[in-house]
């Protein structure tokens, strides 16, 4: 299953709207015999994928998957006809299928005479590659995910407005690796304006990811016509609006979604309560003045305060990063 899951890591960004999924084959010996994640939609599912590289390997053999083998002719044919055609005789997999037109995979192989075994490392799998296709199968919205880099002291400037770079290099790489596997990466105008940044995903070497996530700029001011985020490297779209709710409408068909800042739009979506989670890059540094990394979210008093539960925290570099979750969660 951890292979499965790293394979499914691999896809994330790729496969919208449909469920980034691993899957792997071990033979009648329970060795090793495929791998596969699922392809842009459309393509083949996990299962397809690992099969076929299995062959007749699979014949007496176990599949390991993150999520329940469909059971529905969608745009590709049900993965539980796949599973039973290549002779597959034990399924597990980590977390159900909540979408109600793919379920009943699990009793449709028990009926066909395979061994199922549901619930492996599910909880890495739900908070891990399948969080955000969940979340949004769920409610019907986006996954929104707010990151913000900050000094000790909360500030993401200098009084003067400059803002490169507090925290380092490392963190800095992992932001743009990250950005990659999204869907949409939401910013507003004030940030434009203010540091014109090119919003894409980029490798380690500097060159363009092959995938690019949608750049959703928010605000009603005007932004330059020469504005980075609106060359032809990666999608854009501008919503000329201040409503939340009008911004997560605009990104219902994005489950995987990043809040970049600034301080305004951060603030207007925790005081909705429209963010999901929270990953908080905090540098030892202290700057004294300038701006926070989020006004206006609305608290007037401390028992109004948005409190926030920790899911982990790591140090990358010299910097710290906290993975925050809504109290209430
Ligand atoms: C699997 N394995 O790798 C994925 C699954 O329109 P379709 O045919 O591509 O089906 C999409 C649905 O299938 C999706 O909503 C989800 O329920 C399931 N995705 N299932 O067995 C996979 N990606
Ligand atoms: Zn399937």
């Amino acid at each position: 299953m951890r292979l499965a899951i790293e394979a499914a890591e691999g896809v994330r960004g790729t496969t919208s709207p449909n469920p980034p999924v691993g899957a792997v084959i071990l033979d009648a010996a329970g060795e090793l015999a495929g791998i596969g994640a699922t392809q842009p939609a459309g393509g083949p599912h996990a299962e397809v994928v690992a099969l076929r590289l299995a062959g007749e390997l699979a014949r007496g053999g176990t599949a390991v998957v993150t999520l329940e083998p469909c059971n529905h002719h969608g745009r590709t044919p049900p993965c539980t006809d796949a599973l039973l055609a290549a002779g597959i005789e034990t399924v597990y997999f980590a977390v159900s299928d909540p979408n109600p037109v793919a379920a009943g995979g699990t009793a449709m192989l028990e009926t066909a005479g395979v061994s199922v075994h549901a619930g492996l490392l599910a909880d890495d799998v739900a908070a891990g590659p399948l969080r955000a296709w969940l979340h949004w199968q769920r409610t019907g919205r986006s996954h929104v995910t707010w990151k913000f880099a900050a000094s000790l002291d909360g500030r993401s400037a200098a009084s003067d407005g400059t803002s490169q770079w507090i925290t380092g290099p490392q963190a800095r790489a992992r932001v743009h690796a990250g950005r990659a596997k999204l869907d949409a990466i939401v910013i507003g105008t004030g940030t434009v304006i203010q540091d014109d940044p090119w919003l894409t995903a980029r490798t380690p070497d500097g060159n363009l990811a092959p995938h690019q996530p949608l750049r959703v700029v928010v605000g009603t001011r005007d932004i330059p016509k020469t504005a980075r985020v609106l060359d032809d490297a990666a999608p854009t779209l501008v919503l000329k609006t201040r409503d939340v709710a009008e911004v997560i409408d605009a990104m219902a068909d994005y489950p995987d979604v990043l809040l970049e800042g600034g301080p305004t739009l951060a603030g207007a979506f925790l005081a909705v309560q429209r963010i999901d989670r929270i990953l908080a890059y905090i540098a030892p540094v202290l700057l004294g003045t300038g701006a926070a990394a989020v006004e206006n979210a609305g608290v007037g008093n401390i028992a109004q305060a948005l409190r926030f539960r920790r899911e982990y925290v790591e140090t990358i570099g010299p910097d710290v990063l906290l993975s925050l979750v809504p109290a209430m969660e």
